[in-house]
């Protein structure tokens, strides 16, 4: 049996929340290993649309459990409400949910804090954070004064808490920013407490139980992508957090053996929001139209994202990265309507051919995209239920794009819905 990971293998935004979707039928355990409630993972089921932020999809599967592990930074508040939607729903949580004691906790004054910050930096310099509080979370956690879920559990929490609103209320004074009322925090983040303290336990061993047993499979999620990675990202345009498969053994306490099989997740083009270096971005009809056919907005913060089409350099980096086995190719019908297609191979900086995304972000601006052109196929690949049915040039496309990145495609995407994803072995 698989202990599977998913990783993005862009900027985000693959589409993880469908394809986890169909993942999940197997999965056992599905555990998210890094990042909150920047991520936004969409999910159809039937006539149901659902966000999750912080929630693992796999909690739409019944017999599925799912961990929010140690490598997250949550926000009670938005996980409370999350949680209590679903409920709503009709989908039960009790005893399928694990929330690790060693997860930290984002505190309004992380958002306020990423704001202020985000406000200081001049045009240029801003990150386009999500202003979730994710930064100065995991910022809180490196510099060892962070609160963790495990906290919450103890007498002195509020004491604990009031004490940090205080020492944030100084940082915000020399942000300019106004400070927080610490009654008023207290009496909204207590509810929330309350409610996600029977869902707070020590996930380590039980993963670990898991992941041994050779008869249940373990499904990681991740969030983001590789090009957002706190390393080996656009840093500094990245997320705070380690988006790649290494992110799992530190962000769920299990060893990096166990992870048996490691899925990229890309489109067949290329997005991006928030700022940074993005070398294949359009600013042309093509690109007006892949954000058109795409429907390229936010699923958590609503913001247009910028589009460009498929660099197979960031896919082979990331590829190399994570030990990609194998590819999750979404998004191939919005490319229907192309009559030509391009692919980045390669870089162009100042003259020199360049195969891999460096470290310089300087660098990277620089890089000018060295494309290949294919002849498009011009039909509706939406309907396709099976790689049979695809247009011969779409199969040549998918064919192309295994070649370039080394990594054979597994899984493809040809619409919304469940029925639109094939997986191919
Ligand atoms: P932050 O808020 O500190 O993490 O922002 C730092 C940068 O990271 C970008 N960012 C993202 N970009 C794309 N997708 C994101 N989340 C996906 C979503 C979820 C996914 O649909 O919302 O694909 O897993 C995401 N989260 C952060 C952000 O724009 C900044 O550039
Ligand atoms: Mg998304």
């Amino acid at each position: 049996m698989a202990n599977s990971v998913l990783i993005g293998s862009q900027w985000g935004d693959e589409g993880k929340g469908k394809v986890i979707d169909v993942l999940t039928e197997n999965a056992d355990w599905v555990v998210r290993y890094q990042g909150g409630n920047n991520a936004g993972h969409t999910v159809e089921v039937g006539d149901q649309k659902y966000v999750l932020h912080l929630t693992p999809s796999g909690i739409l599967r019944p017999t599925a459990k799912c961990v929010i592990g140690n490598g997250l930074v949550v926000d009670p508040l938005g996980l409370a409400e999350e949680l209590q939607d679903l409920e709503k729903r009709g989908i039960s949580i009790d005893g399928r949910l694990f929330i690790s004691d060693r997860a930290h906790l984002v505190i309004q004054y992380h958002k306020e804090l990423d704001g202020a910050k985000e406000a200081k930096l001049e045009t240029g310099k801003k990150i386009g954070t999500t202003k979730r509080g994710i930064g100065p979370c995991y910022s809180d956690k490196a510099d060892r004064n962070g609160l963790r879920m495990g906290d919450v559990l103890e007498n002195d929490f509020e004491a604990m808490l009031r004490e940090r609103i205080d020492v944030k209320n100084s940082m915000l004074a020399v942000l300019g920013a106004p400070a927080l009322d610490a009654d008023a925090l207290v009496a909204q983040y207590m509810p929330a407490f309350e409610y996600l303290k029977p869902f707070i336990c020590d996930t380590v061993p039980m993963l670990n139980e898991a992941i041994r047993d050779e008869k249940q499979n373990v499904l990681f999620e991740g969030a983001q992508g590789v090009m957002l990675d706190i390393d080996f990202g656009t840093y500094p345009f990245v997320t705070s957090s380690s988006t790649g498969a290494g992110g799992v053994s530190a962000g769920a306490g299990v060893p990096p053996h166990s992870i048996t099989d490691v899925i990229g997740i890309v489109k067949a083009y290329t997005t991006r929001v928030g700022e940074g270096p993005f070398p294949t971005e359009l600013f042309d009809d093509d690109g007006m139209q892949l954000a058109k056919v795409g429907n390229e907005f936010g699923a958590t913060t609503g913001r247009p994202r910028r589009c460009g089409w498929f660099d197979a350099v960031v896919a082979r980096y990331s590829a190399m990265i994570g030990g990609v086995d194998r590819w999750a190719l979404m998004k191939l019908d919005v490319l229907d309507g192309f009559e030509t297609i391009k692919v980045c191979v390669a870089y162009d900086c100042d003259g020199e051919r360049v195969e891999t995304v460096p470290a310089s972000i300087s660098k990277l601006a620089r890089c000018k995209p060295i494309y290949e052109e294919f002849e498009g196929w011009n039909c509706p690949t939406t309907g396709c239920t099976s790689i049979d049915e695809l247009p011969e040039q779409a199969k040549k496309y998918i064919k192309w794009i295994e070649g370039l990145t080394g990594v054979p495609v597994s899984i493809l995407s040809v619409g919304p819905k469940r029925a639109s994803t094939i997986v191919l072995g």
